[in-house]
């Protein structure tokens, strides 16, 4: 029998590392082979699918649910889908894992980096631009992140490198029975 499809769905504040950890995730589940791997992640889904949207609740909320809609159709024909956007509100995810436990699993994963530590990497430098107000709404600083409660899984990620993270990813789908 075919096996099941699944979402991994990584959530997360801006600079966390979901899209290294899911970038990675994606190199080690295609190298296992045998089944498709679609990546839907936080900018490229912004740029290709939801390109007229902003940060208001409102329009996050529509960003996620389309991202969760494009994954209930890959978990549905069994595939892998991985998703990597901030998805600040509980209830948004919580549709977005109704949506997609009708077909198959998911796997809410809270990449848990804190706030504290997001700001001081700040890569893109969009913190700093945030605390000058020059960005409004932005999550942690002037917008609300609400932290998963109950995730399948949750990483940390300070002091330890992406493989590893992405390792413990790949230990919970097997867990699950997934993989
Ligand atoms: C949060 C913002 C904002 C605001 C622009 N708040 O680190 P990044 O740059 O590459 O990832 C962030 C991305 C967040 O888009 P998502 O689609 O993942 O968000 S949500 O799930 O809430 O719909 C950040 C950039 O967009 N960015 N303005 N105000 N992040």
């Amino acid at each position: 029998r075919a096996q099941q499809g699944f979402t991994v769905f990584l959530t997360g504040l801006s600079g966390s590392g979901k899209s290294t950890i899911a970038n990675a995730l994606m190199v080690k589940l295609m190298e296992m082979g045998g089944r498709p791997v679609t990546l839907l992640d936080g900018d490229v889904v912004r740029k290709h699918l939801s390109s007229e949207l902003g940060f208001s609740k409102e329009h996050r909320d529509i960003n996620i649910k389309r991202i969760g809609y494009v994954a209930s159709e890959i978990t549905k024909n069994g595939g892998i889908a991985i998703c990597a956007p901030i998805a600040p509100y509980t209830a948004t995810r919580r549709a977005v894992r109704e949506m997609i436990e009708a077909y198959g699993a998911f796997v809410e994963t809270y990449v848990a980096t804190t706030l504290e530590e997001c700001e001081k990497r700040d890569r893109k430098g969009l913190y700093k631009l945030a605390r000058e107000g020059k960005i409004k709404e932005f999550t942690g600083i002037s917008d609300p992140y609400e932290e998963p409660q109950k995730p399948e899984l949750r990483i940390d990620t300070q002091g330890t490198d992406v493989d590893f993270c992405a390792q413990q990813v790949i230990l919970k789908l097997e867990q699950m029975g997934l993989i």
